[in-house]
């Protein structure tokens, strides 16, 4: 329906093109002379029209001529008297096409532009009629309220790696006469929430330059051309401001690889691509102060020609913070926030692996959400606590009502979980609950002490088999399956699908089977994966099979050698709705 409507707009705008040259071209047939000339010139002539004020006629020449005023009957007479032919028209009437042009081309770019205005507001943006405008934000750096490094924590490496952006943008000419070639294309590689867009921000405002700010989708419109108009207009825009740094956020809308994704190939998009390319290389031509940074969470969807040299070549990876960063992260927010003085900022961080400085931000306000709701003070602890349970398991919902038969199962398959997971895994249970959260009904929580970067395979089908526990308990128990393990299910076969195809941890040896989509793995163009043949990919999906089939039995022999503290367990929930780990220690050694 859009494109029916886009291209009856092209077809008559293609019309209207044509009427308006035809018209221009036999104008120019016509040579254009005063009505004094023509009186003085008029024995050469050899025929006249007039219509209305127009005066149209030929010489005896051949060439055709036009002249305006107003022909009197005395004029008419002369003419005649000299024997040229005069012929009277009426004022000449308005062909039909100009008309239409006349009633129709306002009438349809109303219809233009109400479209473009409707597809905007379905998009919550009611300034689409810019249309090819970029709606790049610009921030020019201001004393206060400034985002620099220092409010920048937990990513010292990085910081490291941005300064000699900085030092470019606060001495171009320096660099430049050193020889230095320019750095133009940064791209900021990290998970959402790891510091991406205010590390930009620190650097325009340490540098004291202008920052625009763009999203990558909105380059990507309906209508092909709109997307490069945009792009070229944002560096129009910057170059007037440079130096300056152009930041363009979740750039894989726009930088995706041709035949990556859905539906593949996409005009408009490749032609935004494209324009991104001319105006990166241009920088460099021009030598412009402008340095372009791009951020993804999807380095490896992005086209080549993105990361090639001289483009986007430069990059910087953001990491999610370890333990230390986590701590920084917190201090630096504190400073916002009102947080009791004896918060342990490190044992907080330890409650959080992870979590990206967005999340500790984000944990922080609910914590102090709830800290004004409870007319307290101060952000202790406590209320830290609850602000991380709710961000990762959901807000509890306590007046949910369930039936007594339900909330027996839930209880044991928590019981489930939380037993196999320290008689077998020696894994912490921070807490178990029965009370929903969120989308669960039922909660294992399992915090580990330290961040856990690598997984040896020991830990792997550990991990898969307290999973499979809440699962294996209900079938122990109550002699059937239910739905509520979806979750579990779809985590452990997850896990174990990764073992085999990722992690080469098959018979087959150390191979990675994965297929990719992709094509560009960390810059590098890799081949596409030869397709599993089948004979493999039958022997695969049976390992994947064996593995979670050995893991839920395990789980039940765990389960079975341990009944009675599994009933100790779950009537111990059934009765509390939330055990923390010392009572659940205390029931499993005293059973
Ligand atoms: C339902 N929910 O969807 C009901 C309301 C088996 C005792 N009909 O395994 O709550 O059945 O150990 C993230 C986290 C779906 C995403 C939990 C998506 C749970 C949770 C389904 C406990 N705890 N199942 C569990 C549970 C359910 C579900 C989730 C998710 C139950 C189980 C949910
Ligand atoms: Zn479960």
């Amino acid at each position: 329906m859009k494109y029916l409507l886009l291209w009856g707009l092209i077809f008559i705008l293609a019309i209207f093109i044509y009427r308006v040259a035809t018209e221009i071209q036999e104008s120019a047939q016509f040579k254009t002379i005063s009505l004094s000339d023509l009186i003085t010139d008029s024995d050469n002539i050899e025929e006249v029209k007039i219509k209305g004020n127009k005066i149209e006629g030929k010489f005896k020449n051949g060439e055709l001529f036009r002249s305006y005023g107003i022909a009197d009957w005395g004029f008419i007479n002369e003419l005649i008297k000299k024997g040229i032919k005069v012929n009277v028209f009426p004022e000449e009437k308005a062909s039909i096409w100009k008309d239409i042009l006349i009633a129709w081309v306002p009438t349809l770019v109303i219809i233009f532009l109400f479209f473009s205005l409707v597809r905007g507001i379905e998009r919550g943006n009611a300034r689409a009629i810019t249309f090819t405008k970029a709606k790049a934000k610009m921030f020019i750096p201001k004393k206060e309220n400034k985002v620099t490094f220092s409010s920048v924590a937990g990513i010292d490496e990085v910081k490291e790696e941005v300064m000699d952006i900085l030092e470019y943008l606060k001495n171009p000419n320096k660099f430049r006469e050193m020889g230095v070639r320019p750095p133009k294309g940064v791209i900021f590689i990290g998970p959402p929430g790891t510091g991406k867009t205010l590390v930009a921000k620190a650097i325009a405002n340490e540098a004291d330059v202008p920052f625009f700010y763009e999203v990558g989708s909105s380059f990507i419109e309906l209508f092909v051309g709109v997307g490069s108009a945009r792009i070229r207009d944002l560096f129009d825009r910057a170059r007037k401001h440079s130096p300056c740094i152009i930041f363009i956020d979740e750039i894989d809308a726009v930088g995706r690889s041709r035949g990556a994704g859905i539906g593949g190939g996409h005009d408009e998009r490749e032609q935004t691509l494209n324009q991104l390319l001319v105006e990166l290389d241009g920088i460099e031509s021009r030598g412009e102060p402008i340095v372009v940074i791009a951020a993804t969470n999807r380095p490896d969807i992005l086209d080549p020609a993105l990361l090639r040299a001289g483009r986007f070549d430069k990059k910087v990876y953001f990491p999610l913070p370890d333990l230390k960063g986590r701590i920084e992260i917190f201090k630096v927010h504190a400073k916002r926030f009102k947080v009791d003085e004896n918060v342990d900022f490190e044992k907080v961080a330890r409650m959080v692996p992870g979590f990206s400085g967005a999340d500790i931000e984000n944990m922080l306000n609910e914590a102090a959400i709830m800290a004004v709701r409870a007319k307290k003070s101060k952000i202790d602890e406590e209320t830290l606590m609850k602000a991380r349970d709710k961000i990762i398991m959901g807000a509890e919902r306590k007046n949910f009502y369930i039936t007594e038969e339900q909330k027996k199962r839930i209880a044991y398959h928590e019981a489930g979980h939380t037993m196999v997971a320290k008689l077998y895994g020696k894994e912490q249970v921070e807490k178990v609950s029965i009370i929903p959260r969120g989308k669960a009904l039922g909660v294992t929580l399992q915090i580990p002490k330290e961040d856990i970067y690598i997984m040896d395979k020991d830990y792997i089908l550990k991990k898969i088999t307290i999973l499979l526990s809440g699962r294996a308990t209900e079938e122990i128990i109550f002699g059937s399956e239910s739905t509520g393990a979806v979750d579990d299910i779809e985590k452990s076969t997850e896990i174990a699908k990764k073992m085999i195809y990722e992690w080469g941890m098959s018979s087959l040896g150390p191979i990675a089977f994965k297929t990719k989509d992709e094509y560009v793995f960390l810059g590098k163009e890799v081949a596409r994966h030869e397709e599993i043949s089948e004979e493999i990919a039958k022997k695969l999906d049976n390992e994947v099979i064996s593995i979670i089939s050995l893991c839920y039995e395990k789980a039940k022999s765990i389960i079975l050698e341990n009944i009675e503290k599994l009933h100790n367990l779950a009537k111990a929930l059934l009765e509390k709705e939330t055990l923390l780990e010392k009572e659940i220690e205390e029931i499993l050694t005293t059973a």
